[in-house]
């Protein structure tokens, strides 16, 4: 007799993976598969850290943390071994064992579905469920960007809507967007609309109901070829809409146009292609596109154009004036419980999609030049470059 055995073995080389509760003691990240050599700084983590607790709109929570990583291992000397990296970030609010459980489920939240597919509490679900988790998300993010920057390669998150405010760029440059968008309270790239949206934050505030928007991602100076054609699970617009999707209060992901390469002709969404010589020694290897509706992802590869990613985030599920739920225990209708919450967290969310995405971006540049150590790693990028320019 034939048998044909598949043997799945993920091709991953770069992962990783959380733990740990909102008011839990910690919260860790283990990441496998960070290439040897690289010298690590924990003050660029630590700012990120800092960016994700801020934003106008969040709430009580974050007034108690002052979020800071903790390298455990994987790390001697400051340079990196090879060997998984585990980070850490304290919980200041551990109280978990203090808690009780929440009576009436908030709708949008995991709180009724949770408690039913494990059978348990409300409180088992959402302490997990927590957007608190994303703490080492970025952290994780934000190690991988010290990886990116070895390769000149920027990651730069923002906000671009806020419930019905749209907000257009002031400045062109990326070292000029990155000031606004520092000096922005909702980290949008118009530091001069700062107070509409203030205001409207304020006005969603007092009502006792929440905001949500739109964030978007651009990763500059990417070289060819990141990600594969040949298979579904190597596609990296693919990869990149998991891993965006995956954070909490994500209902949507567009690459480049998105939904709005639905609507027009293809005359009018594909990016036509022209060659500059003078430009043959830069990460476009001299291919130019005058538009860049693809988002810098073609069959799911990179092409030299930047990588422009698109999300919207849903207004977070805990309202201080609360929606119609029932009381688990009863089923009677009441009014849904309320935990402390924030009223808009969308700059924070900014963050988390900057280095969620950054992550996955190291993880593609590991799988295309090899993740044992960097100087392998540049020594293949540059022949690759090389290589490439001669085709
Ligand atoms: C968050 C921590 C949480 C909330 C918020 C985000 O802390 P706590 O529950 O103690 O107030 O502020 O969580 C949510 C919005 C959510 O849906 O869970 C954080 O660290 O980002």
């Amino acid at each position: 007799m034939f048998f044909l055995f598949f043997v799945v073995v993920p091709h991953i080389m770069l992962r990783y993976m959380t733990a740990g509760e909102s008011h839990g003691k910690t919260l860790l990240t283990v990441i496998d598969g960070f290439p040897a050599g690289l010298k690590i700084l924990t003050d660029p983590i630590d700012v990120e850290l800092r960016r994700r607790q801020g934003g106008y709109g969040r709430g009580g929570r974050m007034r108690i943390e002052t979020d800071r990583v903790e390298i455990l291992t994987g790390i001697w000397k400051d340079t990196t071994l090879g060997s998984p990296v585990t980070l850490q970030v304290v919980n200041r609010d551990y109280k978990l064992e203090r808690l009780e459980d929440l009576p009436r489920p908030r709708p949008g939240h995991g709180d009724l579905t949770g408690a039913v597919k494990y059978l348990g509490s409300v409180r088992a679900i959402l302490e997990r469920a927590s957007a608190r988790e994303t703490t080492v998300r970025v952290a994780a993010g934000a190690l991988a960007k010290q990886l990116l920057e070895q390769f000149d390669i920027q990651t730069f998150g923002y906000v671009a809507e806020l419930g019905e405010l749209a907000f257009s760029p002031r400045s062109t440059t990326l070292q000029e967007q990155r000031a606004d968008r520092d000096a922005s309270v909702v980290y949008s790239l118009d530091p001069n609309r700062d107070d509409e949206a203030r205001e409207l934050i304020d006005q969603v505030g007092k009502s006792g109901d929440t905001l949500g928007g739109i964030l978007e991602v651009r990763v500059e100076g990417l070289p060819f070829g990141l990600g594969s054609h040949a298979q579904w699970d190597r596609k990296l617009d693919g990869l990149i809409a998991q891993a965006v999707m995956s954070i909490q209060a994500i209902k949507g992901v567009e690459i480049g146009l998105g939904f709005e390469a639905a609507r027009r002709p293809g005359s009018e969404v594909h990016d036509p292609i022209t060659y500059d010589s003078e430009k043959k020694e830069t990460t476009s290897l001299g291919y130019q596109r005058p538009t860049n509706n693809a988002g810098g992802l073609e069959a799911g590869m990179t092409n030299g154009q930047p990588l422009v990613v698109r999300a919207a985030k849903k207004p977070i599920s805990t309202l201080r004036k609360p929606l119609p739920s029932i009381n688990l225990d009863t089923k009677d209708s009441e009014e849904a419980s309320y935990e402390r919450s924030d009223v808009c967290a969308v700059p924070a969310a900014s963050v988390i999609m900057e280095n969620v995405v950054a992550f996955e971006v190291a993880r593609a540049l590991i799988d295309k030049f090899g993740g044992d150590s960097l100087t392998e790693m540049k020594a293949r990028y540059d022949l690759f470059q090389q290589m490439a320019q001669e085709r």
